[in-house]
């Protein structure tokens, strides 16, 4: 029987909402959804999918959790009556702290969705203490703190599941921790499975991020990514995988043994998807549990594991693909080297081509190779991504097993990138297209009967207006940031990478301030957003940011400019800002160097929302622009082909164009006066020296076109019809981006668990 929060408050004694603090309700709020949700029954069929990731950014769960259980509205109504407020109760969740970017947020959509769908499908990962840091500027730079985010009373609950792990010169005892993962109206559930140790010591930390990386021990599950520029640093990164896929391993074995399994038959019982190469080593582990402990000869062992397993690739970028040194392997896991030394034996069996090996000349074990030969699917994450894969990065893998290689383009939960994050524009489309499109959310094609319908781009004008004023508000509390809810909102959040371009964006904030100060003034002020955290260890992310950082403080702080321009980069950025920012924005910054998204996952999400993508013709932005054509969208920059050939020749050279008109006094601008007066004149002129000199992701080359397909997006912004016309076709065509799509095809042609 289900009852209300009111209800469940009375049968507990509780005080009345209207006496409770903000603080009091979130956390009674917490423990009635998870009664609600005790009364849900495990998802349950003989196969199961484990979906191994290293993270999991999961974003704050009261809400997505209310909104699954349908009980969204009833509980804002009944805190209103008490005179209260759901938003300002939601601000007291802090955000859970599991993940870097668009590859966790994208494990966080495909467990919600294999919850909808009803799929017995689970995401397995690690519960890192400090997770990702805490991004803070001072001085115009990024600095990084430690983010505590576990609370005593949090989602997180404890079960007595736990393991031995043992590494080679001790033993770990993990302990396996759960959050319900409810899918949307549905009386089924599944877990998120966070494997812990019981001794983190957060006495190891120093400052900042610095810890004591030797203690195992008691590190292991600290933070996620741990700095791997050093040797220790590594070695801890191959404790924390191998931990992960220990675990992952032993739940895997004892829930299929306790449905009826004698491991020979194991690949009926379970699935595992390798998201990226962080789990790779599940695969000689699954491998050394049947030989060592369950009397399976070898041969069979890798028969059956290679059957139960399929290798998602999120990069082409090589520093992604992980290659450890044999011998740091060996420090760590020599039972594992063993495994790995005999799979590679049977691959030089059989190929001579040195690309295709496991273990290269220099005695590296490249993970993504082993995950290939030994599994039996490899999938990309976009249609272009996969191609480039088949045809560049992996062709002589391609050649070997063709029939391996497949698409999954990935999406996103409605759930949370619409129905919570925009409540306004969600509900105006049940009133004009019903509530069809929550279940099947091809239906949102049915907006394309509005498509000329004048109201309705008036209603979405004042919707996005509505959401430019809910940001204002929020950043103006958070961050002390004022935007202006007049102004077109452009914006760029995802982590800082020099191939996600960036730095392209702040030069073309460069020379729209020299424009400004030039007299050519914009017909309406322009926001510029930034959002995204750069890694601790990488040099020129951080020069990114504190280019941005400065900039914003010369443009913000000039009368005459800021009339025209702001330039914000917003602190921390997290799920939760992006669920407000997304709504708000006008222009999506999709400006990848073509070839090297693999896929995005952002620009789903502000198509979803009402924003139109200025993009590179990369990753999804490919299907973007198929599914709403030229006229919706704004593509610029050479293709993935032409960049391809270009680093196949080497003929890229960033010199040439920075000569040329119109690039050199923007580029100069870096080490002017004014930004050395508010800058760190060493990091600029890196900066400076790698776009001139380098330029290893062509910012350069696409700068001009980048430049002008702006211009005439600004100047379209100013045609409202013509502007929310092509809203109209981007909402319509997002259904095709719903990550139940996504995860339908996954099953269908991968798992196969029904
Ligand atoms: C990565 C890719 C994205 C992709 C995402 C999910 C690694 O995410 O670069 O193109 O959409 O995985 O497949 P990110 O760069 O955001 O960390």
């Amino acid at each position: 029987m289900s009852y209300n929060f009111t209800d469940f408050l009375q049968k507990r004694n509780e005080k009345q909402i209207s006496e409770m603090t903000n603080q009091e309700i979130y956390y009674k709020l917490l423990e009635y959804v998870k009664e609600r949700a005790d009364e849900k029954t495990a998802n349950n069929s003989k196969k199961k999918i484990y979906y191994i990731s290293a993270e999991f950014l999961i974003g704050k769960l009261l809400s997505n959790n209310l909104i699954n259980l349908g009980i969204y509205k009833e509980v804002r109504e009944e805190l209103k009556a008490a005179g209260k407020n759901l938003s300002h109760v939601e601000e007291v969740e802090t955000e859970p702290s599991l993940g870097n970017g668009g590859l966790g947020r994208l494990a966080s959509c495909f467990v919600d969705s294999m919850s909808t769908l009803g799929i017995n499908g689970e995401g397995v990962g690690l519960n890192y203490h400090c997770g990702l840091f805490r991004q803070v500027f001072k001085n115009n730079e990024q600095k990084a703190e430690a983010n505590y985010w576990i609370e005593d009373q949090s989602w997180l609950r404890d079960t007595n599941i736990g393991y031995e792990v043992k590494f080679k010169n001790f033993s770990l005892h993990s302990k396996l921790k759960r959050i319900d993962i409810l899918g949307y109206e549905k009386d089924t559930k599944n877990y998120l499975n966070l494997f812990d140790i019981e001794s983190v010591d957060y006495n190891l930390i120093e400052n900042g991020i610095s810890f004591d990386e030797e203690n195992v021990e008691k590190n292991l599950t600290l933070f996620l990514y741990p700095d791997d520029s050093t040797k220790k640093g590594e070695l801890l990164r191959i404790y924390q995988q191998y931990f992960m896929v220990s675990n992952a391993a032993r739940l895997i074995i004892a829930e299929a043994t306790e449905k009826g399994s004698n491991i020979h038959d194991l690949a009926d019982y379970a699935f595992v998807q390798i998201n990226d190469t962080h789990p790779s080593m599940v695969i000689p582990e699954l491998i050394r549990i049947m030989t060592e402990e369950h009397n399976i000869s070898f041969e069979e062992a890798t028969e059956i594991v290679t059957k139960m397993t399929g290798y998602t690739n999120h990069t082409i970028l090589a520093e992604a693909l992980e290659k450890w040194p044999l011998d740091y392997l060996e420090e760590v896991v020599p039972n594992i080297v063993e495994i790995i030394k005999k799979l590679d034996e049977v691959i030089k069996g059989k190929y001579s081509d040195e690309k295709v090996q496991i273990i290269d000349e220099q005695n590296r074990v490249h993970m993504a190779n082993m995950d290939i030969h030994f599994s039996s699917s490899v999938n990309g994450v976009a249609y272009l991504h996969t191609e480039i894969l088949k045809n560049s990065e992996l062709k002589e893998f391609y050649e070997i097993y063709p029939d391996k290689f497949n698409n999954k383009t990935n999406g996103i939960t409605f759930r949370r990138w619409l129905e919570s994050c925009n409540e306004d524009l969600a509900d105006y489309l049940k009133e004009l297209i019903g509530t069809g499109y929550l279940t099947d959310a091809e239906n949102l094609k049915e907006l394309l009967k509005y498509v000329d319908d004048k109201n309705v781009y008036e209603k979405l004008s004042q919707i996005k207006h509505e959401n430019k004023i809910k940001l204002k508000k929020y950043l103006q509390h958070t961050q002390g940031i004022v935007i202006d809810e007049n102004s077109i909102i452009d914006t760029q959040i995802k982590r800082f990478h020099e191939y996600k371009r960036q730095q392209m964006n702040a030069l073309y904030v460069i020379k729209k301030y020299l424009d400004i100060k030039n007299g050519k003034l914009p017909e309406r002020k322009i926001t510029v957003l930034f959002g995204g955290k750069a890694a601790p260890a990488y040099i020129i992310a951080q020069d990114i940011i504190h280019l941005i950082l400065c900039l914003s403080e010369i443009i913000n702080n000039d009368p005459e400019v800021n009339k025209y321009l702001n330039v914000y980069l917003v602190e921390n950025y997290n799920v939760g800002l992006a669920e407000k920012i997304i709504p708000a924005t006008d222009i999506s910054e999709q400006i990848s160097l073509a070839s090297k998204e693999a896929s995005g996952t952002g620009n789903m999400k502000f198509m979803l929302n009402g924003a139109l993508t200025l993009g590179t013709m990369d990753g999804a932005n490919v299907e973007i622009h198929e599914l709403v054509g030229d006229d919706n969208i704004y593509i610029f920059g050479k293709h993935s082909d032409n960049i391809i050939e270009l680093y196949e020749t080497s003929g890229y050279v960033s010199k040439d164009y920075y000569k040329q008109d119109g690039i050199k006094e923007v580029v100069d601008f870096i080490t002017s006066d004014e930004l050395i007066k508010v800058g760190n004149k060493e990091r600029l002129e890196r900066l400076q020296n790698e776009l001139i000199n380098k330029d290893w992701f062509m910012t350069l080359i696409d700068f001009e076109d980048y430049y002008n397909t702006k211009e005439r997006m600004f100047k379209d912004y100013e045609n409202k019809d013509l502007w929310y016309k092509q809203v109209i076709n981007n909402i319509a065509k997002a259904g095709f981006f719903s990550s139940d799509r996504t995860i339908a095809q996954y099953e269908d042609e991968i798992w196969k668990t029904k």
